[in-house]
């Protein structure tokens, strides 16, 4: 397999409202970001994941895109971003855009243009029908919105300001293939791709992932844009299996660098029910499971994967599988640890290094998300109590991840001057925030630090096989190569069933010693070691 620089990288997520205040208004912005990348340097991320910064009426922060080609007026304008860019490679950082191509909003001008003139080429850009099926919206309700002025519905899979993309229309892809490109010249690294397995949707046969052309169209994609080029190109699959996985990450299919897939995330709730249904207690066997199957099932040179606990859609790992009180610290590390020595290219989401948490939500006028308003909304009318929806949210719900970055102990945890903050900062920020770890040489900053410099200097962490270990239930431990990684993933003590002498402690959160001579794990224990 010919080495990439993104199979030994680190992507470090920024949501870009939630970043950094510039400017005073409440709003992180680019500016803002800028400002910050002496901080990433010093993590030592190889890239930003930049979510949504375009132009956008903001239906759903910045996933409703109505010009690709220019900047929201709250992040900056297009100068900031050029700013950013460079700055960023001053500090050897690459910034990978997102992507958002199944669906625009409702205000670009394809879809203006659509709706006005039914008659316009844009009018196909778009997936129009005289009479809606039965498909729904993931922010629920229908996913056909009936238009007035044409007198026909429009599809759309997410809110009814994201219309969907028609990409059976030629002249679209290729108008979305320039605009690619237009960001490839200004120096972008890559993109992370949108719900990319939607754009081969056939909403007549209820098709929506994994729709019969749409590796096609990635490849088509692949050939027009990334050719070629030293990009890092990651596709956002919910319902990837390893097969598919290869399909889109093989070298040799020549579509994307690697996937998300969210198997373990699928952990979070009961099986074939909503995430609301939530489920808090981590089945560590099931989770075992499916790490073991995409470690040895996508192999190497046939796809690459990509290593997540969080993101912006998710809640904040700590707060459903991590311990939140007493083991905060240290179920934090255990989680890095666990994670980050399996192959794949690691994602941290901004907060992560730090152990922020969720957020303790009281009632729904503290909530943004269209999704959470939209279910509460939905719940409460079929008469779910307005405290159980609550607890839903509080526990699941997309806001949590999207509270400001917790920068230092003051007022507004020094992510704005402005007390009215776009959401509310998380009041655990006297506690956790940047200053305080980064003056804490065992804080759990310096775990990730510690773990991205690994990945970097480390070939077996891209090459070696993933070796599952037979061990306790909740203790998941594997070897590759020559290491041994051993975490308890509980808050209970376990024991270590197996003997092993170590030569070297790469990295760990406890003391590896007493470990190997008591023959039990604490709460949480993780470490790294050489074996031989
Ligand atoms: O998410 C895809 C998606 O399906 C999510 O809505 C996800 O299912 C849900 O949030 C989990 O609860 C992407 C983006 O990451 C998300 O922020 C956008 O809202 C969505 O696409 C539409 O662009
Ligand atoms: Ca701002």
């Amino acid at each position: 397999m010919e080495k990439q620089w993104w199979h030994s990288a680190t992507i470090y997520q920024i949501y870009p409202k939630s970043f950094m205040d510039s400017n005073g208004d409440g709003i992180g912005d680019l500016k803002g970001i800028t400002s910050r990348l002496d901080y990433l340097q010093k993590l030592g991320i190889t890239a930003i994941w930049l979510s949504p910064v375009y132009k956008s009426p903001m239906d759903d922060n910045g996933y409703d895109i109505s010009d690709y080609q220019d900047i929201a007026d709250i992040f900056g304008d297009m100068a900031d971003m050029e700013e950013l860019l460079a700055q960023a490679e001053e500090h050897n950082i690459k910034i990978i855009m997102d992507l958002v191509v199944n669906h625009t909003s409702d205000e670009h001008a394809w879809f203006v243009e659509a709706r006005e003139n039914p008659d316009s080429p844009e009018r196909d850009y778009y997936i129009w029908r005289d009479q809606p099926n039965d498909l729904v919206s993931v922010f629920g309700g229908s996913a056909w919105q009936y238009d007035d002025k044409s007198g026909q519905y429009y599809l759309h899979f997410f809110s009814r300001k994201q219309p969907d993309l028609n990409w059976e229309n030629a002249e679209l892809r290729q108008k979305i293939y320039d605009m690619m490109n237009w960001w490839i010249d200004k120096g972008v690294a890559g993109f992370r791709m949108d719900v990319i397995d939607l754009i081969g949707k056939i909403p007549d046969q209820k098709i929506k992932e994994n729709g019969p052309k749409l590796h096609d169209y990635i490849k088509e994609m692949h050939q027009a844009t990334l050719a070629g080029k030293d990009l890092l190109t990651v596709g956002e699959t919910w319902g990837a299996t390893p097969e598919i996985a290869k399909q889109y990450s093989s070298p040799a299919e020549k579509e994307l660098s690697m996937v998300f897939q969210f198997e373990h995330i699928g952990l979070q709730h009961k099986p074939d029910a909503p995430k609301w249904d939530y489920i808090k207690e981590l089945d560590v066997s099931a989770l075992k499971e499916i790490f073991n199957k995409w470690q040895t099932e996508l192999e190497l040179g046939q796809g690459w994967n990509s290593l997540f606990w969080n993101n912006h859609d998710l809640p904040r790992v700590l707060s459903i599988w991590g311990d939140t009180g007493l083991y905060h610290q240290k179920s934090a590390k255990a989680l890095a640890i666990a994670l980050h020595l399996m192959r794949g290219t690691p994602y941290i989401y901004q907060g992560e290094e730090i152990g922020m948490t969720n957020y303790p939500f009281e009632d729904l006028s503290q909530l943004n998300d269209i999704e959470s308003l939209n279910y509460a909304h939905e719940a409460m009318e079929n008469g779910r109590a307005q405290e159980q929806v609550m607890d839903s949210i509080r526990m699941i719900g997309r806001d949590n991840a999207r509270t400001p970055m917790q920068w230092d102990a003051d007022a507004n945890a020094g992510f704005s001057s402005s007390a009215q903050t776009w959401l509310p900062v998380n009041p655990n920020h006297a506690d956790i925030n940047v200053e305080t770890a980064l003056a804490d040489p065992d804080s759990i900053f310096y775990t990730y630090q510690k773990l991205i410099q690994l990945r970097k200097d480390n070939d077996w962490l891209v090459d070696a096989e993933f070796e599952l270990l037979d061990t306790a239930d909740k203790v998941f431990a594997y070897k590759r190569d020559n290491y041994l990684i051993v975490v308890n993933l509980s808050g209970e003590e376990q024991a270590l069933d197996f003997a092993s002498d170590y030569k070297e402690i790469i990295i760990s959160n406890t003391d590896v010693e007493a470990i190997f001579a008591s023959g039990k794990l604490e709460a949480w224990d993780a470490f790294c070691v050489k074996v031989e």
